[in-house]
């Protein structure tokens, strides 16, 4: 049997912490994740309200797992490149995103997914898994070319099962790739429970069997992801390979705005997992080492609202995206038969444009 690992955990769910443990960061520093905490979980709800409204399309919200998210983006340096999934917004806005940008994506602009030059960031990927072999490869190239910089890839604990993780993982492993992988591991995918993904104890362990580190984190617990995550980019930064993160989360709500979640797990283990809500913790340190008081947490909560409300005034008041555009950027050379598809979705749009005059 392998080792039994056992599960980082600086800061506990009564917001206590082992200050042995705690990371070296500035009180400023702290503040600034806690608003990237609060402004992920607002830009979130937000999208979920918008989605009601019939104003967003299908989305996925990260709520609960601001702490795996927020503490993991906060330790990669500029020019390091974040390989998301599709529960990142937070990573992606503390990447320096703008959140008006995501919105634009989400509510089915592509042009929202145009990543702004310096950011380095990879785009959304809904296509499970599919990001880890990017990030491996990008990896590998810096490592050819020299650099000094890392890649980092988000993806969830269903995403293990494909064979796309294995593949990634391998390659890293063999040719020590400066690549940290981070599992959010947060008990679901879909309506699959983690123990039906797989007999492993934990998903950290598979790093082993691929040749390096795999380490276990309360993934609600930013302190421990952070740590982590910085620990596992300094080593892949000075030559020596990969690491996989797990990060042991929840999901606290739906799957999707498509999803009832209701009908495969219980309210009572939603409820025990709320007791361990990240934001509400490290809120509880900050409060209790001084660092947050009522006053600053009313500027911060005023300035994440004012900051979502732009945003969504920002992403709903651009021009329609031409629907040409769809067919424009698939192939470097359109084959003759998008190009006959586009010609159909134009005289169709003309055509309606036509009925509407009369
Ligand atoms: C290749 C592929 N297969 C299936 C899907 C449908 N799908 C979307 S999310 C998801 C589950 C992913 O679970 P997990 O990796 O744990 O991530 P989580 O949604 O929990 O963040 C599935 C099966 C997809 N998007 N891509
Ligand atoms: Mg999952």
């Amino acid at each position: 049997m392998p080792p039994k690992l056992s599960m980082l955990q600086i800061l506990n769910e009564h917001g206590n912490a082992n200050e042995k443990l705690v990371p070296k960061l500035t009180k400023e520093q702290m503040l600034k994740m806690y608003e990237f905490m609060l402004q992920g979980r607002l830009f979130d709800e937000t999208a979920l309200k918008l989605q009601r409204e019939g104003r967003m399309l299908t989305f996925a919200a990260g709520i609960g797992q601001e702490a795996a998210a927020v503490g993991s983006a906060f330790a990669l340096q500029q020019n390091d490149w974040m390989f998301p999934s599709f529960r990142e917004n937070s990573s992606f806005m503390v990447r320096g995103m703008p959140p008006e940008l995501l919105y634009q994506y989400w509510a089915g602009d592509e042009r929202g997914n145009k990543i702004p030059e310096n950011l380095n960031c990879f785009t959304v990927s809904v296509p499970v898994g599919s990001q880890i072999t990017h990030a491996v490869g990008a990896a590998w190239a810096m490592k050819l070319r020299k650099e000094k910089n890392i890649t980092l890839v988000y993806f969830g604990d269903g995403a293990t099962s494909k064979g796309d993780f294995h593949e990634g993982m391998n390659f890293a492993g063999v040719f020590h790739v400066p690549c940290v992988f981070v599992c959010q591991n947060n008990q679901w995918a879909i309506s699959v429970p983690r123990s039906h993904q797989t007999a492993s104890e934990t998903i950290a362990q598979k790093a082993f069997a691929y040749g390096f580190d795999g380490v276990l984190v309360d993934g609600n617990d930013i302190f421990a992801v952070y740590a982590a995550t910085k620990a596992s980019a300094d080593k892949a930064r000075t030559g020596d390979g990969p690491t996989l993160i797990e990060c042991f989360t929840y999901r606290l709500a739906d799957h999707t705005t498509a999803d009832d979640s209701s009908r495969y797990r219980t309210q009572e283990e939603l409820e025990e997992w709320k007791k361990k809500d990240p934001i509400v913790r490290f809120e509880k340190y900050l409060f209790a080492k001084g660092i947050l008081a009522e006053k600053i947490r009313k500027e911060i909560q005023d300035r994440v609202q004012k900051r979502i409300d732009e945003a969504v005034k920002a992403a709903e008041s651009v021009s329609s995206p031409n629907p040409e555009d769809i067919f424009n950027f698939t192939y470097a050379d359109m084959p003759w038969f998008l190009k006959e598809q586009m010609n159909e979705l134009v005289q169709a749009f003309a055509k309606a444009k036509e009925v509407e005059t009369k």
